[in-house]
């Protein structure tokens, strides 16, 4: 049996910004663009949640709900070494960990795990080292796989400590929405509640064949996700630095539609690799080869990391529309996301680098 910790900053940019401006402390905070430029909620203080502001909610809309929140413009680089200085605080107590993102990480605690030592006070002891040595709160979960060990951890968020004992996986996960789960978003959840299956618990009770009738080879891991069955190693190396899939065509064409209909499936592509893997990425790169072969690559590098195959074709087609003339005839198109938050200078080297 393993023992996996999923740890995450609570509010993570805006206790950053708590942090370093003692003012801002114990007030209502929000972190993103201008409501001028149209900006969103990047992340909310649990003071500035209380008036109903959550992150990517039109930053207008947050001080609407919130007129005494202070707005912060995002410092990146301070959060990216925050991440740092936790990340190492992790790799301090044990060397199996797999960042997620700027503010999470699971760890693999297993084989420090004793009688006198059980996960959740291994979990207790990292909690407070990072208040120690940071001066922020992080929420913990407990579990035996990273499915339910994620799903803790966001519960009773800020500050908290959530074990789910081993054995009881099933009916931790039973009353909760299926929205929770790896892989269900907000539409198949609506879909899923039209048939009736609200919760995790409903969806536990459906068969193999069900699963497979929805989800065709995700179901058996969906189905087994909802029994509290997951059994994904914790990866320590992430060796991917881009995700990308790129299609020669049949035939060279220059026609708007049918290249923008390719960017849309390419980046369905990319999104559903980057949902397996659970990445996100800040720049989207388009490759184009034309019908002489000549090879060249355009990309842009995002305010906010992207994953679903919406924003990144939106990416995409922008990097297109400029190429796009009279007789210009393209023989390749490949769309791919890099940029992984915990991988910044990989990142950086690939973008001096070539497509992968
Ligand atoms: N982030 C973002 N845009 C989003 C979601 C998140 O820019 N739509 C950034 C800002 C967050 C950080 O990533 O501070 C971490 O994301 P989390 O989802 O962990 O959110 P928070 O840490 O802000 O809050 P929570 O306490 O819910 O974890
Ligand atoms: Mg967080
Ligand atoms: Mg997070």
């Amino acid at each position: 049996m393993r023992h996996i910790l999923h740890a995450d900053f609570d509010a993570f940019y805006a206790s950053v910004e708590q942090l370093d401006r003692p003012e801002l402390r114990g007030r209502p905070v929000v972190v993103g663009g201008s409501p001028e430029t149209r900006g969103v909620v990047a992340s909310a203080s649990y003071e500035a949640r209380r008036y109903g502001v959550h992150s990517a909610m039109p930053m207008g809309r947050a001080l609407q709900l919130c007129p005494g929140a202070v707005r912060v413009q995002p410092r990146f680089e301070r959060y990216a070494e925050v991440s740092r200085r936790v990340m190492a605080i992790f790799r301090d107590i044990t060397p199996l960990v797999e960042p997620l993102s700027l503010d999470e990480a699971y760890l693999d605690v297993t084989d420090l795990v004793a009688p006198e030592r059980p996960p959740g006070q291994i979990a207790a002891e990292l909690k407070a080292r990072v208040r120690a040595e940071l001066g922020l709160t992080i929420s913990v979960g407990v579990a035996t796989s990273k499915s339910v060990a994620k799903i803790a951890s966001g519960m009773g968020k800020p500050d908290a400590l959530t074990i789910v004992p081993p054995g009881t996986e099933r009916q931790f996960l039973a009353p909760l929405p299926t929205e929770e789960l790896w892989g269900i978003g907000p539409k198949t959840a609506a879909r899923l509640a039209s048939e009736g299956v609200h919760t995790i618990g409903d969806l536990g009770k459906r068969g193999p064949e069900w699963f497979r009738a929805r989800f065709g080879r995700m179901g058996e891991h969906l189905r087994l996700l909802a029994l509290g069955q997951d059994d994904r190693p914790v990866v320590v190396e992430h060796e991917t630095r881009s995700v990308s899939a790129e299609t020669t065509l049949v035939k060279d064409t220059g026609d708007p539609e049918a290249l923008q209909e390719l960017v849309s499936r390419l980046s369905q592509r990319v999104a559903s690799r980057l949902r397996r893997d659970e990445l996100q990425g800040r720049t989207v790169k388009l490759k184009l080869r034309l019908a002489d072969f000549t090879t060249f690559t355009r990309q842009v590098t995002l305010a906010e990391p992207v994953q679903s195959s919406e924003a990144i074709a939106e990416a995409a087609s922008k990097l297109l529309q400029p190429e796009l003339r009279p007789g210009r005839l393209f023989r390749l198109v490949g769309v791919g996301v890099s940029g992984f938050d915990w991988h910044q200078q990989e990142a950086v080297q690939l973008r001096l680098g070539g497509f992968e």
